[in-house]
């Protein structure tokens, strides 16, 4: 090995080595192996100090030192087979200054390069030895004090000389998420079980679990070595079922790709629904509901169909329907028709005449469909000057709508936008109290291709500028699902926003992870200083949370998807909303819901009634846009309840994803249909933006 003089050498104690040059070997750019063997502490007889790097230094040419032992990193120590006396994780090795084998050479850490001042060797008297010099490893000076340095002399055997091997080091902490599972295949389909099977996935220590779902609801787990699962099925439905690797210390992967399994039907059905007696229906303005008595038919009834004036204008599971937006002062004729699970439909039963009123008179008037889109409106914004921003999920773009002319204009794509063949992609926008004229940033919540992160843009005289694209806060878990998305500027000038849990329950409970939270940020992206943890947790212990919104008192609520019972929850600073071993008031683990200090939810939903993303205040009451649930839940805020829970629009516009306060004390909803949902395909849905009026 070559050898040269470093100017570096000023670095040394100069007034005890005039004459020292240190030199560094060629091999110092080369990478370096990382090692995971067992390390330990070195602790000097003389002192009870240990072997230390000085203040941890990663730099080449840091000093070795005597300091009060912690058994950090700059104090771990590995012997390898090669001779060396590795720390720093393996990436450094002790090292004698210029390769000396003269006394009082100062030993330092350096770049492992196997060089002959390099090898260390414990002998049975405690000493170190490097065979090369035969100089062993000394305190320097014979001190004791903190930050003595270190340097070789002549082997004597003195209590300066002598190391004894102390604690061990903790393995270091798994923080990596095994590969996703592959190959999933269905076998053994019948109409209520099947087997799925599916491959390995890999980790650096090892796969726990595999943990099987279907869209979005958890179907059960198996151990890392089962590599198949007996699913129960529902006759009839269509699934997209996916599976979740899970290594030991909690790591989640993310899901594998959807596997679409259309289950069949028990038996051949070709009987028809009986025909659908007893409609009924009362009017409020022009606001028109209807009821019903249940069909019978063979197997079951999944469906009904309303007809107004022989048109078809609905599609509901239930008893019930709310027709809002009538002309007033109209008279109708509705009918209605069952259907079941294969197709068949009953006769139309017989007609309900039915007159609109002339005012609106209900809470909620009328719903009218302003625009209609292809993607996935997520995130809605309405800008003071009466533009509605809406951002597009899967076509990663921001769309400036005319709200009097329903025109619609893509502002641009937002970049490094990634979908996870789920929930995951374009989400949530906010825009802070002063915009545009004291702060004009539209604030964007979006999945990347690593993470989920909150970002701004600027926006002025209607036009966003991508490359003024600041990142805010990144490092919120990503996942097919659970990647939750929403944005809310509060009362107090700060920027709320909801983090999924990744589908990682475990996440929730951290509160040093930003998964799984409602986070509070300054504007500017940094912490405030009134955060409960120093970091940018609010609350904790949420699983999905969506919608946020805040009240007339500047009370934050919250939306949240449930397994199978969703919440509405009112958010305090440092609270922990009891997921995962809590769900709603459903108790999951340990002491579930009685655990103290956890907080209940102030209203539950079963999630085929539910499964609400968005929410918006208005004069205090709540409004909860639900997509299974195929409705909007109004409420109104009484002391720190919910009063007077209504639904809306049950069935009539199917999905609803999203609503917003309208400048003018209204709303803004948008729907989303269940095709081209969950993918990361963009244009192949079906979606509109409803202007719904509220009584005054
Ligand atoms: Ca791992
Ligand atoms: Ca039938
Ligand atoms: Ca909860
Ligand atoms: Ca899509």
């Amino acid at each position: 090995m070559r050898y040269f003089p470093d100017r570096l050498a000023a670095t040394l104690d100069a007034s005890r080595h005039p004459a020292l040059y240190a030199i560094v070997g060629l091999g110092a750019a080369a990478a370096m192996p990382v090692h995971a063997a067992p390390s330990a502490t070195l602790v000097s007889a003389s002192s009870q100090r240990c072997l230390d790097v000085s203040k941890g230094s990663p730099e080449p040419r840091t000093p070795a030192i005597i300091y009060d032992c912690h058994g950090g990193a700059n104090q771990q120590w590995e012997f390898t087979a090669a001779g060396e006396l590795r720390t720093l994780g393996g990436t450094r090795c002790l090292d004698i200054t210029g390769g000396s084998t003269r006394p009082q050479a100062i030993v330092q850490s350096y770049t492992c390069h196997g060089g002959p001042n390099q090898k260390w060797t414990l002998r049975p008297d405690n000493t170190i030895v490097n065979p090369n010099s035969g100089l062993c490893l000394t305190v320097r000076g014979a001190g004791t004090a903190n930050l003595t340095g270190i340097d070789t002399w002549p082997c004597e055997g003195t209590t300066h000389q002598q190391w004894s091997v102390g604690e061990t080091a903790p393995p270091p902490a798994d923080t990596q998420a095994p590969t996703p599972p592959r190959n999933l295949a269905i076998s053994a389909l019948a109409c209520r079980s099947a087997t799925l099977r599916w491959t390995a996935s890999t980790d650096n220590v090892g796969v726990a679990y595999y943990d099987i779902y279907r869209d979005g609801q958890a179907l059960g787990t198996v151990g890392g070595s089962t590599l198949t699962a007996q699913l129960v099925l529902v006759p009839g439905a269509s699934w997209g079922v996916y599976v979740n690797a899970r290594d030991a210390a909690g790591n989640v992967s993310q899901a594998s790709t959807s596997l679409r399994v259309n289950i069949p039907q028990c038996q051949a059905d070709t009987q028809p629904p009986s025909t659908p007696t007893g409609l009924r229906g009362t009017v409020a303005g022009t606001t028109a509901t209807l009821n019903w008595t249940a069909a019978t038919d063979n197997v079951a009834v999944v469906a009904y169909d309303i007809y107004r004036d022989n048109a078809p204008v609905g599609t509901t599971g239930t008893l019930g329907y709310t027709d809002a937006g009538l002309a007033a002062n109209t008279t109708y004729q509705y009918a209605l028709a069952a259907r079941d699970a294969q197709g068949n439909v009953s006769p139309r039963g017989p007609a309900l005449s039915l007159t609109s009123g002339s005012a609106c008179t209900d809470a909620i008037c009328s719903a009218e469909s302003m625009a209609n889109d292809t993607d996935i409106p997520w995130g809605l914004v309405a800008l003071p000057d009466g533009t509605v921003l809406y951002s597009r999920r899967d076509a990663q773009d921001i769309i400036a709508l005319n709200p009097v002319t329903g025109v619609r204009e893509s502002l641009g794509v937002i970049p490094n936008v990634q979908g996870t063949d789920g929930e995951g992609g374009l989400l949530g926008l906010a825009i802070p109290p002063g915009f545009p004229d004291q702060d004009p940033w539209l604030y964007i919540y979006h999945t990347s291709p690593t993470d989920n992160r909150i970002v701004r843009v600027r926006y002025q005289d209607g036009t966003l500028n991508p490359a003024s694209l600041q990142v805010l806060l990144k490092g919120m878990g990503r996942n097919k699902f659970h990647n939750g998305g929403r944005l809310r500027f509060g009362p107090d000038g700060k920027l709320y926003a909801t983090t999924g849990d990744a589908q990682n329950g475990a996440y929730a409970q951290d509160i040093q992870h930003l998964s799984g939270k409602v986070l509070r940020l300054n504007p500017d992206g940094t912490v405030p200083a009134d955060n409960p943890f120093g970091n940018h947790v609010w609350s904790y212990g949420h699983r999905n949370p969506q919608g946020l919104a805040f009240d007339s008192l500047g009370r934050l609520w919250e939306q949240e998807f449930g397994d199978s019972q969703d919440e509405t929850n009112l958010i305090i600073k440092g609270g922990n909303y009891g997921w995962p071993a809590c769900e709603g008031i459903l108790s999951r683990s340990g002491t579930g819901c009685a655990t103290p200090g956890y907080i209940a939810p102030k209203y539950t939903y079963r999630n085929t009634d539910g499964s609400c993303s968005g929410i918006a205040i208005v004069r205090d009451s709540l409004y909860i846009a639900c997509l299974a649930g195929e409705r909007l839940y109004r409420s109104e805020i009484r002391g720190t309840g919910l009063a007077n829970v209504r639904q809306f629009f049950v069935g009539t516009y199917g999905r609803l994803r999203t609503v917003e306060p309208s400048i003018d004390g209204n709303l803004w909803m948008t729907s989303s249909d269940a095709a081209g949902d969950k993918d990361s395909i963009p244009n192949n849905t079906d979606t509109e933006i409803f202007k719904v009026m509220l009584k005054p």
